[in-house]
């Protein structure tokens, strides 16, 4: 009976399942000829059935008729908020059972792969809007238990604008281009966005995110993931505790410069659907750690905060993330529509041993979801599609419906309790696997109320202020001159600083001075809230470490772009030894000169130009790599792009490396502030070092020492930005 409904097939095996049943909905054009939805095959697609050859069309022409008809419905609704998005299939597996938290079925065998398929999205812009905007993403995940479909469906940013989900037409309202003159696109840079958040001060920890570098990533694989709720995970004794999920990036948290996003939106509004694309078809598959900081019922008030509020977080440093399986995208979808598009996610869907809390914000999203998707996708019978079934059966008593597929059998399938078919489908206990909602006590007058506990909307924010390190403060500073910069209106301007001054008065008086408002008066004294009431604890930090991207992942190449900027006379050995380097840990190499085709290098060896100074730009790089030989270099010196390229990746703190001849590139740029290997000069210099690392920028003049250098400019790479530099002068590019 335990495992009645379960596919069993998912064990031990390495076979995703989920891939499998999609196998016979997958259609190849070269599978059979050309034929109209009724299977009858066509002779011509070309010409509509006339009445001779310059005549009119005919009504009769069933395939022109079919064809038009499929084509003006192609288009469904798109997603409310986070329209924008990609995703890929993969797996899931736990380190070690966790059977003592949790009876999830997914949660106890390390050796079970549970087939997953993730969307990463953006939330503001429409389907067919730039990836790279500031914005908050989506990061929801939709596990294929051997239990039925679980879906994770979290935010990169770890909390919310607000706190009752009654408040979340407006604050998307606010949000999305200004209804008469729809502008602007996937931007939360106008009045009517900082109007609603001016006036909503339980947005404020949320829009300190937003503001930061983690609302531009680097990639959809170098984000973190956050349930933001406060869930619960109950075990088979039907002990419950609470619970908060993660997902921990592999390769780091990291992100753009907003110059760069921006710059990228206009020059690869696909960058992040690109990059997530292509990193699956090389076999650089995502990975991410679930995590989850498990807190037992009894320490629910022990914070200085309350748990049911998505406007906080519980700080790692007072209960850390425990890492407790591993996510892997290893497979593109085949068809975006059929897939990325038709899939729905839900925060209802649970399996049993996850269950919910009273947070206002989690319940209204637990009728949202449904609700979404019946006017998406068209039907209640959307579960049905190939992308959301699950892998267990499905038995119950809902019947007909827009594009039903089942074909139930029998007279009495639809009603319960039945004698005619023999009281099936039968409810099954919960040690038939059956989902039991927690027995929460439940009492309270009802009321449009608050708790008290929900009051402090400052402290968390000033939490993730005092954490960041300080080039995140300068970026989340110079984000709030640009955003409230774009807002016509003072007063809003001024409201906003206001708030921003109460967190900092640092902060307050950085942004007013960019946006002519008058700094706010120092000194606010600190807002009442949770702290001072008697009913909640006391457990807070005042910095936290892992809120700084700062702190995060920097020992790794894997995937970084490098573009090697060279020309024809390039120094061959140099540029082979580096690529070799690079590659072999992990990083793609893309030489980038004036044209398609090859260049000739100084050994006389062709090497193949992958970009050309048009169609790559340094901001899609994460690095560069300027390589010798005099006619390489001076013919590099002379173009404007090729300099350009050079200093902007300076301006944008990137790695950059040079060799030989190549050192004399980055001379000419106006590079500041930093020391170069004997610059202007081609030959080392008595008694100059052989190798020059500063700020990120890598030189070396000594053939000897190719080796080294590329171990340093490793070491640069994997660090991936060098904030220091920003400290130096402005670099025109
Ligand atoms: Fe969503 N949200 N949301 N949201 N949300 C939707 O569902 C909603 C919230 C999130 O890739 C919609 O299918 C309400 C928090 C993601 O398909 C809709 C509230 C978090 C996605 C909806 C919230 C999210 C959605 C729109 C406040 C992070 C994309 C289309 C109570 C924990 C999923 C759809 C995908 C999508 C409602 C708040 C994450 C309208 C009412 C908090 C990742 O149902």
């Amino acid at each position: 009976m335990a495992d009645q409904g379960k596919t069993g097939a998912n064990r031990n095996t390495e076979a995703n399942l989920k891939l499998e049943s999609l196998e016979p909905h997958r259609v190849d054009p070269r599978d059979a000829p050309l034929s109209t939805e009724q299977g009858v095959r066509v002779d011509s697609t070309d010409d509509s059935l006339r009445a001779g050859p310059r005549g009119p069309t005919l009504l009769e022409d069933f395939h022109l008729r079919e064809k038009m008809t499929h084509f003006d419905h192609e288009r469904i609704p798109e997603r409310v908020v986070h329209a924008r998005g990609s995703a890929a299939h993969g797996y899931f597996q736990v380190y070690e059972s966790m059977a003592e938290y949790t009876r999830a079925s997914f949660l106890q065998d390390p050796s079970v792969r549970t087939p997953v398929f993730v969307r990463f999205s953006t939330a503001a812009g429409s389907r067919g809007s730039a990836d790279t905007v500031r914005d908050v993403r989506g990061f929801a995940t939709k596990f294929y238990t051997d239990e039925g479909n679980f879906d994770l469906v979290g935010n990169n940013i770890a909390v919310f604008f607000i706190q009752d989900g009654i408040k979340f037409p407006d604050v998307i309202h606010a949000l999305k281009p200004e209804p008469d003159r729809e502008i602007p696109q996937a931007s939360s840079a106008h009045d009517a966005f900082w109007d609603f958040i001016s006036l909503m001060p339980e947005s404020t920890h949320m829009i300190l995110w937003l503001l930061s570098d983690r609302a531009v990533p680097r990639s959809f694989r170098m984000m973190e993931g956050f349930g933001v709720h406060t869930f619960r995970l109950v075990n088979a004794q039907g002990k419950s505790r609470f619970v908060k999920f993660h997902w921990k990036p592999l390769l780091g948290v990291h992100s753009l410069l907003f110059e760069e996003a921006r710059r990228l939106a206009g020059l690869d509004p696909d960058f992040h659907r690109r990059d997530l694309w292509d990193a699956i078809e090389r076999g650089d598959y995502p990975e991410y750690e679930l995590g989850v900081q498990i807190i037992e019922e009894e320490d629910e008030h022990s914070f200085d905060f309350d748990l049911l509020d998505a406007t906080k977080i519980v700080p790692e440093e007072l209960v850390p993330v425990r890492r407790i399986g591993k996510m892997t995208l290893n497979r593109n979808p085949d068809n975006f529509f059929s897939e990325t598009e038709q899939s729905a996610f839900h925060l209802g869907n649970a399996v049993p041993g996850i269950d919910f809390t009273a947070d206002p914000l989690l319940q209204a999203r637990l009728f949202s979801y449904l609700d979404t998707q019946v006017h998406r996708l068209g039907s209640p019978n959307f579960p049905q599609i190939p992308i959301n079934r699950p892998l267990v059966p499905v038995r119950n008593q809902h019947q007909e419906g827009f594009m039903q597929q089942r074909i139930k059998v029998g007279r009495a399938h639809h009603y319960l309790p039945n004698s005619l078919a023999g009281g099936c489908p039968m409810v099954a206990p919960p040690e038939g696997g059956a989902f039991v909602h927690v027995p929460e006590q439940v009492a309270g007058a009802k009321a449009r109320a608050r708790s008290d506990t929900f009051n402090d909307h400052i402290t968390q924010a000033r939490l993730f202020w005092n954490s960041l390190s300080a080039p995140e403060k300068r970026h989340l500073a110079a984000a709030a001159r640009f955003e409230l910069g774009s807002v016509a209106s003072k007063d809003i301007r001024e409201r906003m600083v206001a708030r921003l001054g109460e967190v900092d008065g640092e902060l307050g008086r950085q942004v007013a001075a960019g946006v002519g408002v008058a700094p706010p008066a120092g000194g606010k004294p600190p807002v009442k809230g949770p702290r001072d009431k008697a009913a909640v604890g006391r457990r807070s930090v005042d910095v936290s470490p892992a809120l700084s991207m700062e702190n995060t992942v920097k020992d790794t190449v894997r995937s970084r772009r490098v573009a090697v900027l060279a020309a024809d006379g390039v120094a061959g050995a140099e540029l082979a030894a580096v690529r070799a380097a690079l590659e072999g840990a992990g990083a793609q190499v893309q030489v980038v000169s004036t044209s398609l085709g090859s260049i000739l290098g100084d050994d006389g060896r062709a090497v193949e130009v992958d970009r050309t100074l048009l169609t790559a730009d340094s901001v899609m790089f994460d690095a560069v790599f300027v390589p010798g030989g005099r006619a390489s270099v001076d013919a590099l010196s002379v173009m404007g792009d090729a300099v350009h390229f050079v200093n902007e990746a300076f301006k944008h703190c990137k790695a950059i490396g040079a060799t030989g001849e190549g050192v004399d590139l980055l001379s000419s740029s106006l590079l500041q502030g930093v020391a170069v290997a004997g610059a202007q000069a081609s030959a080392p210099p008595q008694g100059a070092p052989p190798l020059v690392s500063d700020k990120g920028v890598v030189t070396s003049r000594d053939p000897a020492a190719l080796a080294a250098f590329s171990d340093e400019l490793l070491r640069a790479i994997a660090r991936h930005r060098h904030w220091e530099r920003e400290d130096v002068a402005q670099i025109p590019a």
